[in-house]
């Protein structure tokens, strides 16, 4: 019967579906958000990093202005390449005042 195979269809898509503990719809649509936000790649030169304590601090620093940013650091050639949706403008100011000035690579 038609009536009953609907029935049976809705049943076994719930049982298939479960509500997940711990991730309701409202985190889903904040993170689906947070990856609409335009991430922008940030390839940068900077001369004054050195080693591999300068090369933390420089993702401190940049992942203190936005938590989520990519950073890749290559030290033999100075450049940190960022991959961010904040503004480039305040990574290169936080970087800056941290003592590494950067410009673009
Ligand atoms: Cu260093």
């Amino acid at each position: 019967m038609e009536g009953q195979q609907t029935d049976q269809d809705f049943s076994s898509r719930l049982s298939l579906d479960p509500p997940v503990a711990g991730n309701p719809i409202c985190c889903d649509v904040a993170m689906r958000q947070a990856t609409e936000q335009e991430i922008e790649m940030l390839k940068l030169n900077v001369p004054d990093m050195t080693c591999g304590h300068c090369a933390s601090t420089v993702t401190k620093v940049v992942k203190s202005v936005d938590a989520g940013a990519e950073v890749t650091i290559d030290l033999p050639a100075q450049t940190v390449t960022i991959a961010s949706a904040a503004d480039a403008a305040k990574i290169t100011a936080a970087m800056d005042a941290a003592g590494y000035p950067a410009k673009a690579a």
